[in-house]
């Protein structure tokens, strides 16, 4: 029943015209376009870990200039979808970025949104918007569809932080371009600021929604604050993390990716949902084992891996003392938006 036909079946003189006239039968493709039950996923279970990313970044420091480079990045290309395809997932792009001190990576916006989370260094600004926000260590910046950024680094040592975008998807879809434009001036307020505090905004002089992503920064000190509480109010929940949202809507904090961040408690082992999107996992602090489907990775501090979807992926804290903390990007907004998510369990 399920053995259709391959297209080396039909007979030469009948597949010649189709070519000529772009035809195509679908039948010998049918199967592989819907297979039975999961779908196919070229996206494999990929670790990369950050002792091996950075003396390359950093080589890649000495051997490229930034005013060459514009953005020098690594990219974290997942095996899968080969590296030519810069992608990690089917809608995800990572790279790790390195700016050196005394660097400046030039103003430019483009369509794909970007997500930045830093992963070391001190003194690095990415001014978006005319907002220059700080970049440190475990830092969430958002960097919107269509708003300007440009990054500056005055301080001493190296500044390297993890990109992700949903690039291979905007790609996909034949939106996606940049424009250059000149060094942003930059505005005294923030919407990190104005939202600081969760349920208060300033009464006077502040409109609201004034822009589809009011806040660009979450920094680390925050969310962690956040996992802890969470952790200590409810003492009986399995996974606790939170959701990067936006302050006005409460909804995901850009249209195709998610963020979370993750913890775990001491010595535990969390199973997480079996769900239709693809994510990253990127451990901020602590020692984790993470296997995803059959494949086991030990992240240390710094590492980033990706599932597929449809996968089963279960982490577990390394330090029976200690919790351990993940960042995680995923396609849920994507695949809610399309009515192709999928939960099961
Ligand atoms: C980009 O604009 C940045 O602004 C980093 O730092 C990585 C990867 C692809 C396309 C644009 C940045 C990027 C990117």
């Amino acid at each position: 029943m399920n053995d259709l036909s391959r297209l080396e079946d039909l007979p030469p003189p009948y597949l010649e015209p189709l070519a000529r006239h772009s035809l195509v039968p679908l039948w010998p493709s049918l199967r592989a376009l819907l297979p039975p039950g999961v779908p196919t996923r070229k996206t494999q279970a990929a670790c990369w870990p950050y002792a091996a990313i950075r003396p390359l970044l950093m080589q890649a420091g000495e051997l490229t200039p930034i005013d060459k480079a514009e953005r020098r990045v690594l990219v974290l290309a997942n095996p899968g979808h080969g590296p030519e395809s810069l992608q990690a997932t089917a809608a995800i792009y990572l790279g790790m970025q390195l700016l050196l001190p005394g660097e400046w990576a030039p103003a430019h916006r483009h369509t794909p949104n970007a997500v930045r989370l830093i992963v070391e260094g001190q003194g690095a600004t990415t001014t978006v918007a005319g907002e220059q926000c700080v970049m440190e260590r475990g830092d969430l910046i958002l960097t919107p569809t269509g708003q300007w950024h440009e990054h500056a680094h005055e301080g001493p040592a190296p500044v390297v932080w993890l990109d992700v975008l949903d690039l291979p998807l905007v790609h996909y879809l034949e939106a996606s371009y940049h424009v250059n434009g000149p060094r942003q001036g930059v505005v005294p307020e923030h919407g990190e600021q104005l939202y600081a505090q969760g349920g208060l905004v300033p009464s006077v002089d502040f409109e609201r929604a004034a822009r589809p992503q009011p806040m660009l920064r979450y920094p680390w000190a925050q969310v962690r604050a956040a996992l802890l509480a969470l952790a200590t109010n409810r003492p009986g929940q399995a996974s606790v993390q939170v959701t990067y949202t936006n302050p006005e809507t409460g909804g995901d904090v850009q249209p195709i990716l998610g963020c979370y961040a993750q913890m775990l408690r001491p010595g535990q082992r969390l199973r997480l949902p079996v769900r239709s999107p693809a994510m990253v996992l990127h451990l901020i602090e602590g020692a984790a084992d993470v296997v995803i489907g059959e494949q086991p990775f030990a992240l240390a501090e710094a590492d980033t891996c990706c599932a597929p979807g449809y996968t089963e992926v279960t982490l577990s804290n390394r330090s029976a003392e200690l919790p351990a903390f993940l960042f995680i990007a995923d396609e849920t907004p994507l695949h809610k938006k399309l009515g192709v998510f999928e939960n099961r369990g």
